[in-house]
């Protein structure tokens, strides 16, 4: 091997930025991915590193537990659509000071740049998710999904609302997001109060919705992640149709509470108490 770009965590992260791209969820700069990088991963990475590192650059959001972590970050305003043509150019790899509060440049944007700008987000939902989940989770991914942002127009912006609808739109979604799916009410995006709401979603849940702009998943690897993302976006896209077509904009008939009980119990997955017997004021969200 020559090159970084043959390193397989490469290859596979190049990968998920393309398979967003081809379902339609990163238009222009929009979305992005991290990963914190296992120590074999930097290990094979770091004979490609570049011969100086980047300058240390603040971020505004301190985690003690990503001390001297590696992340492999999207490039600020750069287009997923682009990275796997010119990954050098795209994508890059953060290291994390000594004091958990700036990065620096190891490799990738070679034509210059930051890492995205959503990093502050990013990086304090990782703090958070490797805490919850004790180290598993590796990956944060941002993508504006079309129909779970649809979503957000109609239905009020509460964590039980939306899961339930999400439940109910597709049989195996309990079993794939039993915990529930967070939502965040609109913030401007890019800085550390978005972050900050982001990351008390992602205490209790692995998916956060930001109202009028998209989704945040995190996982352990990308195809969970990825696959997080999809499941979550394909059940809004359902929940939007069946409400569209509907003359009353309510569904005729839902997966009901019993049934949900019954996959829980038939998968063995234990499903969010508290969404389960959420009981909504208006009957119009199930
Ligand atoms: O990176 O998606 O939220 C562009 C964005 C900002
Ligand atoms: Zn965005």
């Amino acid at each position: 091997m020559n090159s970084i770009l043959g390193v397989k965590i490469i290859e596979d992260y190049i990968q998920m930025c393309s398979d967003g791209v081809r379902q339609g969820w990163h238009e222009r700069n929009g979305g992005n991915l991290t990963y914190r990088m296992r120590p074999e991963e930097v290990d094979e990475c770091e004979t490609y590193f570049d011969a100086v590192p980047g300058p240390w650059v603040p971020m505004g959001v301190q985690a003690d537990n990503l001390k001297g972590e590696y992340f492999i970050s999207t490039g600020s305003g750069k287009f997923l659509a682009n990275v796997h043509q010119e990954p050098q150019n795209n994508i890059c790899i953060v290291e994390i000071n000594e004091g958990g509060d700036s990065w620096r440049i190891r490799w990738g944007l070679e034509n210059g740049g930051v890492p995205t700008s959503e990093f502050p987000t990013h990086f304090m939902n990782h703090s958070v998710r490797k805490r919850v989940t004790d180290g598993e989770n590796r990956v944060i991914y941002h993508a504006h999904t079309p129909y779970v942002i649809a979503l957000t127009y109609v239905l009020p912006h509460k964590a039980e609302v939306f899961t339930r609808m999400l439940w109910k739109s597709a049989t195996e979604c309990c079993v794939v997001f039993p915990g529930g799916v967070g939502v965040v009410p609109w913030m401007v995006p890019g800085g550390a109060e978005i972050a900050r709401a982001t990351c008390r979603e992602m205490e209790h849940y692995d998916a956060a919705i930001w109202a009028f702009h998209g989704l945040f998943v995190s996982g352990p690897d990308f195809d969970t992640a990825f696959g997080l993302m999809h499941t979550i976006e394909k059940a809004a896209q359902i929940a939007s149709i069946a409400m569209s077509a509907s003359p009353t904009g309510k569904p005729a008939q839902v997966i009901t509470d019993d049934n949900l009980r019954a996959i829980g119990e038939a998968f063995g997955v234990k499903l969010n108490e508290d969404v389960l017997n959420y009981k909504s004021d208006d009957p119009l969200y199930c």
